[in-house]
């Protein structure tokens, strides 16, 4: 058995920096899935209005002068609803004068491309027979069903396709999908003026009962924050039963996420729960919650002495910079009947900051005495490393071989200041000897790097800053003594003195002749 007689000191590595960073997207996900527009027509209105309504304190006002001939809602359902998944199709109307005819037409898509194009083959439309409304049983100035599965439907320009109900045309458009809906309501030829409200329409699931805040996302959030910067989300509720309900508001926050504030304040007790008892039918409202990413708060001191003889090998990092991540905030909505959910992800921006990288590896006697601060901003260091070489042996079995295994000592040095760009990179190599200190500090406004090395070996010396580098090669027995500091003043940045002192060296070209 091989008796392992160095012993390897290595790889402590303080690392601030890992954060994975993962690809999302911002949904937006409101109340209804359906969107609405009323038509813009010269003799006719439809509008929004606040007088009367089936539901909650709005509805469509579609009003037809003699002069015009018509007045509509489009609706447009994204994502587009099989056919043969519409359970329920049904608004509610009140005719207020004249005695207008109704007309509803549907729009598929056949071929999967989320669209209606009447060049399509594949793709249909069907229009349910025109109705005055005195024709289907309504009666003006009071709230009257309409329930789209009683109407019958047809075929655009197929004549081979026989009329029916919906329940019918289900069989014939197998697999299509709706993409739209238009409501119409065409004028009353012998009154001077047609009008009538429409309110809570319902498709499938989905309601439209022109209420302000129904066509908002459920959750809104900013798509990028700050680290430890503020985060406002929106979230928007509303009831959309034909009963009062409790309704509750449940949030998830992303665990790096702190709560501050929000307008409601949450339950008594709760950071993350709003109830509402009671809400009215078509009652809408909003929370604004103010949350704070967690800010990097890495900070720490290292303060001692590693020593030790054999094989050693010691590296070390030390960085401010953070890499960008995505925070998810989850929302659910329960109300009555219908429930919701939805999510907001904010991407929170990187830090760019500074990064200390050092090591020494070799064989023989090996003493650091440090000194290491860093925090969320700055990073200083202090260190003194005193290394010599001694052949390191191995007892293999029943010989004991003495082994170099790595004749020389190295050591390396990088100073990153990423924020002002300043690059330090030291590297000793070949080293008999090595009697190395250094002091850095690496922050926003002053940034040094004091030096003072006694080296028999190799030394490369690397400095970049805005505007400049510097590139200095030594070998043989020589001491360097170096100190570069830079300063950030008005709006420069600028090296305060540079000098760099050496005794006794060979100069790189001269080696290799
Ligand atoms: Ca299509
Ligand atoms: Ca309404």
């Amino acid at each position: 058995m091989s008796k392992l007689l160095h012993y390897n000191r290595s790889l402590y590595i303080v690392l601030i920096t890992v954060i994975i960073i993962q690809m999302g997207v911002l949904s937006s996900i409101g109340l209804t899935d359906l969107d609405y527009r009323l038509s813009k027509l010269k003799n006719a209105d439809a509008s929004v209005s606040t007088e009367q309504s089936f539901q909650g304190g709005n509805s469509a006002e579609l009003t037809i002068n003699s002069e015009g001939n018509y007045a509509r809602i489009y609706i447009y359902l994204d994502p587009p609803l099989p056919l043969v998944d519409l359970d329920q199709f049904s608004m509610w109307m009140y005719p207020q004068s004249g005695d207008g005819s109704v007309q509803v037409e549907l729009y598929f898509d056949g071929d999967g491309d989320d669209s209606y194009d009447s060049k399509n083959v594949q793709d249909a439309r069907i229009l349910s027979q025109k109705k005055s409304c005195s024709n289907m049983g309504m009666s003006n100035n009071t709230w009257n069903e309409l329930d789209g599965f009683d109407l019958q439907y047809e075929k655009y320009k197929d004549d081979e396709f026989p009329p029916g109900s919906l329940d019918d045309c289900k069989g014939q458009l197998e697999g299509k999908r709706i993409v739209k809906i238009y409501i119409t309501i065409y004028k009353d030829a012998k009154a001077s003026e047609t009008s009538a409200l429409i309110d809570y329409i319902k498709i499938g699931d989905e309601i439209i009962s022109f209420e302000p805040l129904e066509k908002e996302d459920i959750k809104d959030g900013p798509t990028s924050a700050t680290p430890g910067g503020l985060i406002t989300y929106t979230i928007t509720y509303g009831n959309n039963d034909l009963e009062p309900v409790d309704l509750v508001v449940k949030e998830e926050y992303d665990p790096r996420t702190v709560f501050i504030m929000s307008d409601p304040s949450p339950d008594p007790g709760t950071f993350d729960t709003w109830t509402f008892s009671n809400l009215p039918p078509g009652a809408h409202g909003q929370i604004k919650i103010k949350m704070r990413s967690r800010k990097p708060a890495a900070k720490g001191i290292i303060d001692g002495r590693v020593s030790g003889k054999g094989l050693m090998s010691r590296e070390g990092m030390f960085s401010t910079e953070f890499e960008s991540y995505l925070i998810t905030n989850n929302v659910y909505i329960l109300a009555g009947e219908f429930n919701f959910s939805s999510s907001a992800t904010t991407r929170i921006r990187p830090i760019i900051g500074s990064t200390l990288a050092f090591g020494e590896h070799g064989a023989g006697d090996y003493q650091a005495d440090e000194k290491l601060t860093y925090n969320s901003v700055s990073i200083s260091a202090e260190r003194h490393i005193l290394a010599e070489f001694s052949p390191v042996s191995v007892n293999l079995s029943l010989k004991s071989i003495p082994l170099s295994l790595r004749g020389d000592w190295s050591a390396n040095l990088r100073a990153l200041n990423d924020y002002r760009d300043i690059r330090w990179s030291d590297r000793y190599y070949e080293g008999k000897d090595l009697n190395l200190s250094y002091r850095t500090q690496l922050g926003k406004t002053l940034s040094y790097l004091e030096t003072a090395a006694q080296v028999q070996g190799l030394a490369d010396r690397t400095v970049y800053w805005p505007g400049g580098f510097a590139d200095t090669h030594l070998a043989g027995n020589f001491t360097l003594a170096g100190s570069a500091r830079w300063k950030w003043a008005n709006k420069t940045i600028s090296p305060d003195k540079e000098w760099l002192a050496c005794s006794c060296p060979i100069e790189d070209s001269l080696l290799s002749s």
